[in-house]
């Protein structure tokens, strides 16, 4: 074992036994959402997935170990630090990991690390992708080639539109990335259910998803689907409304020149500043929603381990 790497006891546990295990990321916690609230939503995710009978494995680096499962009190750590905690992406690690550092994972950090722990599921919000304008300033996610590579199946409810949602696909569809959609044929753009964009395959169970992942597998093909799920109709917001705070927000971090890493934090903070709140209630209610069909892919993950 890296000594760069460690999971809990009962994440081990539950993996060597092929139990249903879901990753969680941390950036969403520290870098994602306001304290307390970035808390309380993890431990409910935590809670979700528990209650569908699958071991949750919140991750993060902690003094320079990459961990899966996280403590409460890590949890709480990374929630109250908010923006002071590193973001790590995959450029980001080692250098993390040599200095002892603690670092926020990640979508693409995230899935190094459940690859590490054997988990093959993960549960978030949105995933990075190519930003809008990304044809001169070149910011597309590192989330992106992580889910060309590294085999760890990412459910999230579609992308922000703080980012170019045409080409995100176009670029999934060039590095070879699967996007299924879950009981939709259409793109969910996160906040809202339509994008008016479609994903590659409808999908209408967690059997057929969990099945998809098995034959990935034994075909031996690399990286991740992208599996989209989007926000249940009761908490999802007015097209208008959400698209007139993106565009202040761009436009703002435009005249601020905001840049690189920077950019989606600041994005989904401003974002959530000018919708008075709706959109992070909104954004709660999604990953919630992510972490019960991760849960239930993950138990039929199992199943097909069990029966083969
Ligand atoms: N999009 C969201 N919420 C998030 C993120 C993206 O709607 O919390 C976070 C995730 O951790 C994602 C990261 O992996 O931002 C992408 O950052 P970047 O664009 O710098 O790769
Ligand atoms: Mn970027």
């Amino acid at each position: 074992m890296k000594a760069e790497f460690k999971a809990s006891e009962e994440v081990k546990y539950a993996v060597s036994q092929g139990k249903p295990v879901v990753a969680l990321e941390s950036t969403i916690i520290s870098h994602g959402m306001p304290y307390p609230k970035n808390v309380e939503t993890a431990l409910e995710v935590e809670k979700i997935i528990r209650d569908k009978g699958a071991v949750p494995a919140t991750t993060a680096i902690i003094g320079g170990v990459l961990t899966a499962g996280l403590s409460k009190d890590e949890i709480e750590y990374l929630g109250k630090e908010g923006q002071k905690v590193t973001k790590v992406s995959r450029r980001d690690i080692p250098v993390i990991c040599a200095r002892k550092m603690d670092g926020a994972s990640t979508v693409a950090t995230t899935m190094i690390i459940a690859n590490m722990a054997g988990i093959k599921i993960f549960a978030t919000g949105g995933i990075g992708g190519v930003h809008r304008g990304a044809e001169t300033t070149f910011d597309i996610s590192a989330d992106l080639e992580e889910l060309a590579q590294t085999p760890v199946n990412v459910v999230c409810a579609g992308a922000k539109a703080i980012l170019d949602l045409p080409l995100t696909l176009e670029y999934l569809e060039t590095r070879g990335v699967t996007v299924l959609g879950y009981q939709t044929d259409e793109l969910p753009a996160f906040y809202t259910r339509k994008s008016g964009l479609s994903v590659d395959y409808r999908v209408d169970t967690a059997k057929e998803l969990a099945q998809l992942i098995r034959t990935k597998e034994t075909l031996g093909l690399k990286g991740g689907y992208l599996i989209t799920n989007p926000i249940p109709e009761e908490y999802s917001m007015d097209p208008d409304v959400i698209q007139k705070a993106i565009d202040q927000a761009i436009e703002e971090s435009k005249a601020q020149g905001i840049k690189g890493k920077a950019t989606t934090p600041f994005l989904l903070a401003r974002v959530a500043e000018l919708t008075g709140g709706d959109s992070l209630a909104s954004n709660i209610r999604l990953v919630y929603n992510n972490a019960a069909l991760a849960a239930e892919m993950a138990v039929e993950y199992s199943n097909l381990l069990q029966n083969c």
